[in-house]
């Protein structure tokens, strides 16, 4: 029995490895945060459940945003508020995976409150944990809105006006007002009593799902001692006088004990039957199915990379709609910088005989550089045996890789003959299909349909396609 009390749970990393100069042992938390309490007994529960290894763990922004660094189990970043919606495609799609939306006030209550109402109200059989802590942690202390009347933080340095703020949302009542939900608590940690009750409460959300109840979302009310200023004792102190007054603590809805299990249908259509959804004409899309290539080029996990309005994001599209138009399971990631035009873009597309796992592409297999900082940023991510292929009209330097295939294309030269600089994106898209002989090129022609939208442009595209691929078969490996 001690030994288990004093062994860290199995659905935690044994080593954390968020910052490679801190204690390993250690998460990233300020000492007295209840965010490491919470993940101490949803770890707990899990293990005891025994659904570590079914579980996704979805942390949006904020302190918790590393949560993938501490839970060993299916991890997903989701972008600010919108872990509800991440959460029901997860679960929407593996029915049996136990999914949990880990929320703090300013992610859930204000960016996010139409994700958590809507996820709620569907009665998605999520669990969510509401880490109350009543302001922004993590960037410094703002107003959230579960900021207290009167309380003072960085935005509200007069202490909170209902005249000028509003109230404060009070989650655990919102959401217990919609029909769906299963179960619904407020719990607090500020004394053994309570994180008693909070483990409690998380364990009986996590087992609604584990049972496939339904929605269950617990609130736990939790101290933030940077952002309050005050020390981790005094912070107990203030959830227990202060905080608990104006967030009533109690059960807000429990239907467990009248709620049937649900048993998803499982739906698995073949492709015939989504193309008729689509309305896509079967013949087109299965007209074209080379797959010929050599066996080094098949499955390729393509980066793209250039500046903003070479057409980069464009470029992946074409391929990934290439892909689709030869039966190939596709996915394309876009990734840019703040501005399009003139800022740095990415993308990542795979082209796969099987379903792709992830969209994300961190060692390609091939790599095509637009310009300089993109081959010197990604060469050496390039899997040995890959093939790199770069536009030798913007880089002036060589990659220095030995151990992969290199294309050296002169794509803006050639798209600047056929009279129209911005084509060298389709240029390359020819080159890489003509090298590698992954798709025909009436595939490339019959995807540019749709991936160019004035009509008039498809002539200039078709013949930068046609120059590329005329390049790529000319300078294939021998
Ligand atoms: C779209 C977007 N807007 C703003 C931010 C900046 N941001 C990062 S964390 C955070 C607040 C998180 O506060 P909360 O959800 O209360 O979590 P806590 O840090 O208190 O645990 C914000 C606004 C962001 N990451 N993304
Ligand atoms: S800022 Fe607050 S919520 Fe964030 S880690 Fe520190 S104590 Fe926890």
């Amino acid at each position: 029995m001690a030994t288990k009390i004093l062994q860290k749970s199995h659905a935690f990393y044994d080593t954390y490895f968020r910052n490679p100069s801190a204690d390993k042992k250690m998460p990233h938390y300020c000492p007295g945060c209840g965010h490491g309490n919470v993940h101490k007994m949803i770890a707990e529960a899990l293990e005891d459940y025994g659904v570590v290894d079914k579980t996704v763990f979805i942390s949006p922004v904020g302190c918790s945003v590393f949560a993938y660094y501490y839970f060993s189990t299916g991890n997903i970043q989701a972008a600010h508020g919108r872990a509800p919606a991440v959460a029901t495609g997860i679960k929407r799609s593996h029915p049996d995976s136990i999914v949990i939306s880990y929320q703090g006030d300013g992610d859930l209550a204000a960016i996010g409150t139409a994700e958590i109402l809507h996820a709620a109200n569907r009665g998605e059989h999520i669990t969510v944990f509401f880490v109350n802590n009543a302001i922004y942690g993590m960037t410094g202390g703002q107003m959230a809105p579960t900021t207290l009347i009167g309380q003072r933080t960085t935005t509200s340095p007069r202490g909170r006006q209902p005249s000028n703020e509003g109230y404060p949302i009070k989650v655990a009542e919102l959401i217990s007002q919609l029909h769906a939900p299963v179960y619904v608590e407020r719990v607090a940690l500020f004394d053994n009593k309570q994180r008693a009750k909070t483990r409690l409460a998380v364990r009986k959300a996590l087992k609604c799902q584990v049972d496939k109840l339904g929605f269950s979302l617990v609130e736990i009310l939790s101290p933030c001692p940077s952002g309050w200023k005050m020390d981790p004792v005094d912070s107990m102190r203030w959830i227990e006088e202060t905080m608990q007054e104006h967030f009533p603590l109690g059960v807000y809805r429990d239907l467990i004990e009248e709620t049937e299990p649900y048993h998803p249908e499982i739906i698995n259509p073949t492709s015939e039957e989504i193309l008729k959804l689509l309305d896509i004409d079967a013949e087109v899309a299965f007209k074209y199915d080379s797959k010929k290539a050599p066996s080094k080029y098949k499955n390729p996990e393509i980066k793209i990379a250039g500046f903003g309005g070479q057409g980069i994001l464009l470029m992946g599209g074409a391929i990934a709609q290439a892909g689709m138009l030869e039966n190939y399971h596709v996915s394309w990631l876009p990734s840019y910088g703040p501005e399009m035009r003139g800022g740095t873009a990415n993308c990542h597309v795979n082209i796969r005989d099987i379903e792709v796992g992830s969209p994300m592409v961190s060692d390609p297999s091939v790599l095509i550089a637009m310009n300089r900082p993109s081959l010197e940023k990604f060469e050496k991510e390039v899997k040995k045996g890959g093939l790199i292929i770069y536009d030798t009209s913007l880089i002036d330097i060589e990659p220095t890789r030995k151990d992969v295939e290199i294309l050296a294309i002169p794509a803006t030269k050639i798209a600047d003959q056929l009279g129209n600089t911005r084509i060298a994106n389709m240029v390359v898209f020819g080159a890489l299909m003509g090298y590698t002989g992954l798709m025909t090129k009436e595939t490339l022609y019959e995807s540019l349909k749709s991936a160019i939208k004035h009509k008039r442009f498809l002539d200039i595209n078709v013949r930068a396609i046609d120059a590329g691929y005329q390049f790529g078969i000319e300078n294939q490996a021998s």
